[in-house]
Parts: structure tokens; C-alpha cells; sequence
């Protein structure tokens, strides 16, 4: 089998990267895995570079995924059965480079670990394998790693620096607690995944150590930064507002208003939320406070709208509407009326649904349970 159609050795080797993604990621959609493999392994076997392969072909496969999961083209089994092909495609690629490189003890070590909370293994799994590749040994901790165990292995295994993937901003909280349980022991942090967001700044302000946007980037740093000697650089740790802990305390009243709020709203409207719907209204408001919680803790606004942006575009693309989530933003403004930083977040997440048609979800279903049906990866 050739990658994607007729490839001559001629080919620019971006072309090349593209075919092969294109072919990769096609095999996938079709649940053809041997075939999507043999294209890895056909690859591999004609040179093509190994951290090319693992971050401009599976990565881009993942992220495209994703990007078609939000637009309703992919289903939750088929993002599934895709992540699970593009890590068996990592295995490939590993043991094709390491089969090559030998030890992998040339440069230093590196623990390599998701924060507590945070599930997507498979990106700080790609970025340990880029290391692995250029000769670094690492450790894989792997997902949602609690903070003290972390600190406790940490002490045990010295590494010359841990590397934290955090993909949702919503755990960047604990993401803050983990590097504060890192850097006590001694040991840097390099932060990355897309829950910091473009730039370095929270990262920074949680006090890692240092940011990287990708793997490749993550890797070049490394070389040029380690090893650090005690103290490296570390900038003023961010002091979350007194605003955060109030709301922090009021999350289980605010759920509940909330809900019981949403409940009447619905029966003002002749409709009823049933005893499933109303637990989901519980989740959604849990989801939009904690967002909420993170922004105010980071002191970033952009975390919530950007979740809220996020919530649109997966609500348009399922035909829902958007009022039940402008309603609940407005009663969460109301009912904190007194925390002006708070209610400022709220206002920009609430413009973004304005000229939102009213009437709300005929179906009385709340938004969670339609990103669950609809099959959130
Ligand atoms: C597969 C997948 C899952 C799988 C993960 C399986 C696994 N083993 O990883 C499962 C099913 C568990 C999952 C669950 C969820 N997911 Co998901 N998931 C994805 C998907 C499709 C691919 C993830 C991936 O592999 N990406 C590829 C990697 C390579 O990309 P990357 O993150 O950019 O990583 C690069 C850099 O960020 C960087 N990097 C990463 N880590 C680190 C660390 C360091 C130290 C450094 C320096 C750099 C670095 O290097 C990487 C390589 O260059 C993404 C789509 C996407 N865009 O990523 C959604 C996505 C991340 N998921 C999403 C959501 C919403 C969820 C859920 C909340 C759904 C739900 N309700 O259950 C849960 C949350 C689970 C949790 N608590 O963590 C959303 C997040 C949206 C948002 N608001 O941020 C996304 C973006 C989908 C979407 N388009 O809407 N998911």
C-alpha cells in the first residue's frame, strides 16, 4: 500500500506530512486501523521523520477529530476508536525510533504527567515520546495524577525537571496546586496543553517554571534550559481574589438556586424538566461556576468566554438554542451582584449570546445532557 495514492520520491516532504495525515485520518474515519497502522509502518519504513509523524500527522488527526466532533460530523465511539488507533500509531512510532536511537539516558529526566482532574493522556504522551526520540528518559505518570502523590514520587525520583499537561482550563486550578507541590520539592515545571492557553501568562502565574506551546517547541527548550539550578526564575505567584474563594463557598447554593430557578423558568412556559433534567441543570450550572471560579482565579476573563464560545458552537451545530445558558448567566449576574470582578466576567460571556432568540429548549433538556447525546469525546 502506498501513502495516500502515488507518492513520488520527489515529493516535497510537506506534501508528503500532508498526504499522509490525509490518508491517516481517512483510514480512521472509516475504522480501517490495520490499514491506518500500515500506513505508519509504511512510512516509518521509508524514512519519513519520527517527530514528524507523531505531531504533524497523529496530533493533527486528534485535533481534527475534535474539531469534527464539535461540528456533529463524528460520533463519541468514533473519537473513541480514533484516539485508540492514533496510540497504538504512537507505539509504532516509538519503538521504530527508539529500535534506531538506542539509550535513551543521553540528556536528563523528565516526569512527564497530566494534572489531577485532567483525562486527555494521549497529548502529554505525544510530547514524552518527542523527548524519549531526542534522548531524554522519561518517566510517563500518565492521566489526572493527584497532587501529593505526585510530590511524593517526585521526592523519591529526583528528575531533573516534571513536565504537567493540563488540556481543559477548567483544571487549571489544580493545575496551580500541582506546581506548587512540584516546585517545593525542587524539581521544575514545564506547563503545557492547551488549558494554558496561547501564550505563556498563566502558566507563569501559576508558577511553572517554563511553557512551551508544543512538544516540538517543549523538546528545543528543554535542551537549551536544562539543566536549572536552584532558585531558577520564578515569577510572582498569582493570589487568587477574595471573589474567588466567596464563590468557591457559595458553589453548592448557587447550583441549587440555579436549578430551582431554571425549573420555574421552564414552568412558566407551560413546559416541565424532568428528574433526569434537573440533575443535568445541576451539572451544567456545577460546569459554568467552575469555569466561572477558574477565570476569576487566574484573573483572566478569556477562560470563561472562550468555554462559553466553545458552548455556542457546540449548541449551533446541534440545532439547540442558546437562551437557556444567556438565562442562567443573567441570574448568576443577579444573584452576585456585589462581586463587581465576577459580574464583569459574566457580562462578557453574556454578550456573546446576545440576540439569542427567547422561548428556550421546547424539549426541556438542559445543554449538558445534548453535549453527552450528542457524543462529547
Ligand atoms: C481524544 C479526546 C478525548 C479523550 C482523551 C483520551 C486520551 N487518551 O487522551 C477523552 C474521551 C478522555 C476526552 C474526554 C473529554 N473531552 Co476531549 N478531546 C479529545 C480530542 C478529540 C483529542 C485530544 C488529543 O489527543 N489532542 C491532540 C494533542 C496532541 O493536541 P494538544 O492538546 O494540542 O497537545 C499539544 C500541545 O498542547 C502540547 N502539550 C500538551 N501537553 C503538554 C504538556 C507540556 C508540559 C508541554 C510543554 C506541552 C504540551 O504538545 C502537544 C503536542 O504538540 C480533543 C480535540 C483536540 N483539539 O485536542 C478533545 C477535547 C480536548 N475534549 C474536549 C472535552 C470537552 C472533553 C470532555 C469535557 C467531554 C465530557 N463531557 O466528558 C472530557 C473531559 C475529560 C477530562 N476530565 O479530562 C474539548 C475541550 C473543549 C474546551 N472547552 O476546552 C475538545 C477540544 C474537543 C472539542 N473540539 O470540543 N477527550
Amino acid at each position: 500500500m502506498s501513502i495516500g495514492g502515488s507518492i513520488t520520491p520527489t515529493e516535497p516532504a510537506r506534501h508528503r506530512t500532508d498526504r499522509l495525515a490525509d490518508a491517516f485520518f481517512e483510514r480512521v474515519r472509516i475504522r480501517d486501523e490495520e490499514g491506518a497502522l500500515e500506513l505508519i509502518r509504511q512510512a516509518l519504513a521509508t524514512g519519513a521523520d519520527h517527530e514528524t509523524i507523531l505531531l504533524e500527522v497523529i496530533a493533527l488527526v486528534q485535533t481534527r477529530v475534535g474539531v469534527m466532533w464539535q461540528a456533529n460530523e463524528l460520533s463519541v465511539a468514533q473519537e473513541h476508536a480514533a484516539t485508540h488507533v492514533s496510540e497504538r500509531a504512537t507505539g509504532l512510532v516509538l519503538e521504530h525510533g527508539l529500535a534506531r536511537i538506542g539509550s535513551t539516558d543521553r540528556r536528563g529526566t523528565v516526569v512527564a504527567a497530566c494534572v489531577e482532574g485532567e483525562w486527555h493522556g494521549l497529548p502529554v504522551r505525544l510530547l514524552g515520546d518527542v523527548l524519549r526520540l531526542r534522548g531524554w528518559r522519561v518517566t510517563f505518570l500518565g492521566a489526572s495524577v493527584p497532587a501529593h502523590h505526585l510530590a511524593v514520587y517526585l521526592q523519591e525520583a529526583t528528575p531533573d525537571v516534571v513536565a504537567l499537561s493540563c488540556s481543559l482550563p477548567s483544571h487549571l486550578i489544580s493545575a496551580h496546586g500541582m506546581i506548587t507541590a512540584a516546585t517545593r520539592t525542587g524539581v521544575p515545571v514545564i506547563a503545557g496543553g492547551a488549558g494554558f492557553g496561547p501564550d505563556d501568562s498563566l502558566a507563569r502565574a501559576l508558577g511553572a517554571t517554563l511553557w512551551a506551546a508544543d512538544a516540538r517547541s517543549a523538546a528545543d527548550l528543554l535542551e537549551r534550559e536544562l539543566p536549572l539550578t536552584l532558585p531558577w526564575p520564578v515569577e510572582e505567584v498569582l493570589a487568587p481574589p477574595a471573589e474567588y474563594a466567596s464563590l468557591v463557598r457559595r458553589r453548592r447554593d448557587l447550583v441549587r438556586s440555579g436549578t430551582e430557578h431554571s425549573r420555574r423558568s421552564y414552568e412558566a412556559r407551560g413546559l416541565r424538566l424532568g428528574e433526569a433534567a434537573l440533575d443535568r441543570t445541576v451539572e451544567d450550572l456545577g460546569h459554568i461556576v467552575d469555569f466561572l471560579a477558574t477565570a476569576l482565579y487566574v484573573d483572566d476573563e478569556k477562560v470563561f468566554t472562550r468555554f462559553l464560545d466553545w458552548t455556542r458552537v457546540v449548541l449551533r451545530t446541534r440545532g439547540v438554542p442558546l437562551d437557556s445558558v444567556a438565562e442562567v448567566l443573567l441570574f448568576l449576574e443577579r444573584e452576585l451582584f456585589d462581586y463587581p470582578r465576577t459580574c464583569a466576567i459574566l457580562r462578557s460571556g453574556r454578550a456573546l449570546f446576545d440576540g439569542v432568540r427567547a422561548g428556550g429548549d421546547a424539549r426541556g433538556r438542559s445543554f449538558a445532557s445534548l453535549i453527552r447525546d450528542s457524543g462529547l469525546p
